[in-house]
């Protein structure tokens, strides 16, 4: 760090308020902030075409006809929902990049289904509700604290350019949380526990950061 006291007052101003100020924002930045595009990569990730998988080694395999959700815990409303239910609730498209801990992003990816916005208004959870505790079908978990998970571009993905998102990438539904790295975003989606304490999931017990911000490329459990 520069020390501002050798720095004429003048130059000084002029270069740490904007600077600052450029901080100040950067404490508030959720991935559907518009960016330039210069600085629309995080650091330390590099641009990719295709569309890598990553699992635990195994894709379970639910069908839509077989596939239920349950959200359940701290809410007023649990719901148990068939794919029909889902579907049957209002749909929300989002065009987000994606960027994954092992370094690659994708650009513009235009995902389908419900926001979790939408989800909260209608199973309303209750004031004491702080994290959210995602549950797969291949036994993966995840955990986001509750107003990253209500991020206005969060949302219940069941199709991915128009199409059933694939079973490779988590059909018929997985989560995507845009502004967090990929981890977060859990595939094969089959329960969203709401609860009053934090509780770390599948990676983040095994030295992944708790939050995962990639603008401040926090991919570690010690990074700041
Ligand atoms: N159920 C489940 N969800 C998961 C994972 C997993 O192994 N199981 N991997 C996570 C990781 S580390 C990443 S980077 C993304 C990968 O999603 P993709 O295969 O669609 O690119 O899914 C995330 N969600
Ligand atoms: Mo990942």
């Amino acid at each position: 760090m520069t020390d501002d006291a050798d720095t004429p007052p003048e130059a000084e101003t002029k270069l740490t308020r904007t600077k600052r100020r450029w901080a100040e924002e950067g404490r508030f930045l959720t991935g559907r902030m518009a960016r330039p595009d210069t600085d629309r990569l995080p650091p330390g990730q590099h641009l990719v075409r295709d569309w890598p998988v990553l699992d635990l080694g195994m894709q379970p395999t639910v069908t839509r006809e077989r596939w239920t959700l349950d959200v359940i815990g701290k809410v007023e409303h649990p719901v148990h929902w068939s794919f029909a239910d889902l579907s049957a609730q209002p749909q929300t498209q989002e065009v987000c990049d994606i960027h994954c801990v092992t370094t690659w992003s994708r650009y513009d990816n235009l995902f389908e289904g419900l926001a979790t916005r939408d989800l909260m208004a209608l199973v309303e959870p209750r004031p004491e509700a702080t994290h959210v505790v995602l549950a797969s079908y291949d036994g993966y978990t995840t955990n986001l604290a509750i107003d990253d998970f209500a991020a206005p571009d969060a949302l219940l993905a069941h199709a991915w350019s128009g199409k059933p998102l694939t079973q490779e990438h988590g059909g018929p539904v997985r989560l995507v949380v845009p502004h967090l790295y990929f981890w977060k975003s859990a595939k094969w989606l089959k329960s969203i526990e709401f609860r009053g304490d934090d509780r770390p999931g599948f990676w983040e017990v095994r030295g992944y950061h708790n939050r995962g911000d990639p603008w401040r490329e926090q991919r570690y459990s010690d990074d700041a």
